[in-house]
């Protein structure tokens, strides 16, 4: 049961909260009633609800305010969970995630072959390693022998996606700076990552690897175990994804990841679960964030989301926006790709007729 001193920063927290013009999905599905059925309840791992939430509180302008602690977390706290991740992903409480269906990557094309609009593209996947919880929950041992087991597996990999895993700790300052800068290095200090306790023990067991050309890296225990990429200049969706799809193949030849019926793999984040699949693109369109209302509007219409150019939570003051597919549980891999390639081709036909 959560002790005295949890329940009453829960009481503060949840005051707070309520008070507040939050935007964030916390705020509107965290009700009284949620809490009072919630706020003593502990997963096996000792995850409380503020474990959950306290990302949320402590940074009223989330978007969605909330992560798992532990995998049990979905189940536990499934009162906040569900509506939450039935909204984010447009799904229902019945619904099971489709097996795993990359389709055919050929099927997709360049979306802008003159280069006007795409600056770049980019797609990426979570993983889970098995027998490991997630940040909040992980010894510092967890974080060393989750990077020095991939270490082994990647330095096995071959032909284009050969390449060299380069850790944290031994990053030079200016070097790690310059891989952020160019959008292949996750960033330091996210503060909502920060409060939901997944920085402990940082950069432990933290690093990037990546390929000779930088096309295809994987970042290590950041907010999940794995983050699979690929990206490339312009705006070939096909080789990009059929890059990853190779390598996440080649990786699950090697290692087991968690999934369950319901969730697909499962994440962190709730926003994330699924297929975990984000397809972006960097993409000038300059007419149409002149109204930033319409443009929203219509990023919804294609169920895209739009993200600053240095990632999530940034603003975009060269007019470059990272739009992509915001759904990413209850379909399937491929789906998720058609739904960003078919949004984006819209977007771009947008982008022209505009004034
Ligand atoms: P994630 O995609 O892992 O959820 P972020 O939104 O924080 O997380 O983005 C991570 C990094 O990837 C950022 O540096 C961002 O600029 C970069 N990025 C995302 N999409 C693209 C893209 N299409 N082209 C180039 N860089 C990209
Ligand atoms: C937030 O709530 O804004 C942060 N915790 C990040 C949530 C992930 N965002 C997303 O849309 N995928």
């Amino acid at each position: 049961k959560a002790s005295p001193e949890i329940l009453t920063q829960l009481e503060a927290g949840f005051d707070k909260l309520s008070n507040s013009d939050s935007p964030s999905m916390l705020k509107r599905f965290l009700t009284r009633e949620v809490l009072d059925k919630l706020k003593t309840k502990k997963t096996s791992f000792g995850s409380t609800l503020l474990d959950c939430i306290q990302s949320g509180l402590e940074n009223l302008d989330s978007g969605i305010g909330i992560y798992a602690a532990d995998p049990e977390c979905y189940q536990v706290f499934a009162e906040l969970f569900d509506p939450i991740i039935e909204e984010y992903h447009n799904v229902k409480k019945s619904d099971k995630q489709p097996s795993t269906d990359w389709g055919s990557p050929n099927v997709f094309g360049n979306l802008d072959p003159k280069g006007e609009f795409v600056v770049s593209t980019r797609v990426r996947c979570c993983r889970t390693l098995k027998g490991y919880p997630f940040n909040p929950c992980m010894t510092e041992e967890n974080y060393k022998d989750i990077e020095s087991q991939m270490q082994a597996i990647l330095n096995d990999l071959t032909g284009d996606l050969s390449g060299t895993y380069n850790p944290l700790t031994s990053m030079p300052k200016d070097v790690q700076q310059k891989l952020i800068e160019d959008h292949y290095l996750f960033k330091e200090g996210d503060r909502f990552l920060q409060s939901a306790n997944a920085c402990r023990y940082w950069p432990t067991g933290r690093g990037i690897f990546y390929n000779q050309n930088k096309s295809f890296l994987i970042w290590i225990c950041e907010e999940d175990h794995l983050r699979i990429m690929c990206m490339q200049q312009g705006g070939n969706v096909g080789e990009v994804y059929k890059r990853l799809v190779t390598a996440v193949n080649e990786i699950q030849k090697k290692i087991s990841f968690v999934t369950n019926d319901r969730f697909g793999y499962l994440t962190f984040c709730p926003t994330n679960l699924g297929t975990t699949i984000r397809a972006s693109v960097h993409i000038k369109v300059p007419r149409l964030s002149k109204n930033m209302d319409k443009f929203k509007q219509l990023a919804d219409k294609y169920h895209l989301q739009i993200r600053g150019a240095q990632g999530e939570h940034s603003d975009s003051p060269d007019g470059v926006y990272d739009l992509s597919n915001r759904r990413r549980l209850g379909l399937t891999e491929f789906q998720c790709m058609k739904e960003m390639y078919d949004g984006i081709t819209e977007i771009i036909k947008a982008e022209k007729e505009a004034k």
